[in-house]
């Protein structure tokens, strides 16, 4: 399977991240990167596609916030990592602020996601490999692998968070719609739920979002992917949740994916994305499932057989030593 990673998407390299009202080591690092690399052999340079496929999934201003707001951060006197601490909770007007420390909890969803100064440029790097990875598969090949640090689900339109700042995920999908697929699905298997993919297809009937992950009630993102969320308008039925509980190990997984596939296979997608993430690993330090390294590959021959055209878009997964293996086992299994 062809693998897609650019040594750009390793410049990003937050200290720190607020965790358990203290600050702690930052959990989405480069060596998640490195780690991956060791294990899974040669890789190749996605081509600059450009930011036109970017831009069709983002605001064109936030993406503007986003190269931006280190500069300002720093012109603001600040020492240290842009960090947003203050939101205009939901319902609050539409103020045309320009201080910076306004600027990043307009266009952030929670405390955990630094921008540094390479935030954009190691975002913008995973969404090109994303994006080959989606021309790959839509030249023909059966599936392809981006090797996406940083992730990308949790971010929105216009915000980012959970790690992320440009859902990589959304981009290939999207340009598998500009590319003349009718109906693309996203299956989303990362520990968290994929807020940020929801959102920016939420009201779309031509994208179909499904999703596995650790129920909101108890985990980050809380305020997303409970069952009840099935989109609306257009998008109505096209969104899918399947929250689990602390604890789950291969076979209710397995089945909440299979729900998840069942439903794709009703929609009948021209092509697959799938938002992987390991942090399902019984070893995660951030996580609470019970996923063990050969469970994977069950994982992926289940999705594999469902014959569709995929993308596999790496996301989460925060144990560094075993995330080379846990992927290669995944991929193993197409
Ligand atoms: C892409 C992805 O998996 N994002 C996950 C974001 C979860 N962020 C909040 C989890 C809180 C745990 N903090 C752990 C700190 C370790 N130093
Ligand atoms: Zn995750």
């Amino acid at each position: 399977m062809r693998i897609f990673h650019d040594d750009r998407q390793r410049l990003h390299a937050p200290s720190l991240e607020l965790h358990n009202g203290g600050f702690t080591a930052y959990a989405e690092t480069p060596a998640r990167a490195e780690a991956m690399l060791a294990v899974l052999g040669a890789t190749e340079t996605p081509a600059d596609r450009g930011d036109a496929a970017i831009r069709a999934v983002h605001d064109a201003d936030y993406l503007a916030f986003l190269q931006a707001a280190p500069g300002l951060w720093r012109e603001a006197g600040r020492p240290g990592e842009a960090i947003p601490y203050a939101f205009p909770v939901i319902g609050r007007r539409t103020l045309g602020l320009t201080r910076i420390d306004a600027l990043m909890g307009r266009y952030a969803f929670d405390a955990t996601t630094p921008i540094t100064a390479h935030a954009y440029i190691s975002s913008y790097w995973s969404a090109q490999s994303a994006l080959a990875a989606a021309d790959t598969v839509i030249g023909g090949e059966r599936a392809a692998f981006a090797l996406c640090r940083p992730p990308g689900h949790h971010a929105g339109a216009d915000y980012c968070g959970g790690y992320c700042h440009i859902n990589a995920a959304a981009v290939a999908a999207q340009a598998m719609r500009d590319a003349g697929r009718g109906r693309v699905a996203m299956l989303d298997i990362d520990y968290h739920h994929g807020n940020g993919t929801q959102d920016i297809f939420w009201a779309r009937g031509d994208v179909f979002y499904a999703s596995v992950h650790a129920d909101p009630a108890t985990d980050f993102p809380f305020f997303w992917g409970h069952a009840d969320e099935v989109g609306d308008d257009e998008g109505r039925g096209a969104t899918l949740n399947v929250p689990l509980p602390h604890g789950t190990k291969l076979d209710e997984f397995r089945r909440a994916q299979a729900t998840a596939l069942e439903a794709i296979a009703r929609f009948a997608p021209d092509a697959l994305v799938v938002s992987f993430g390991a942090d399902t690993w019984a070893g995660d330090p951030i996580s609470h499932f019970a996923l063990e390294t050969p469970d994977y590959a069950v994982l992926a021959r289940d999705i594999a057989a469902c014959g569709w055209p995929t993308a596999v878009v790496m996301e989460g997964g925060y144990a560094v030593d075993e995330l080379g293996h846990n992927v290669a086992s995944f991929l193993g299994g197409f």
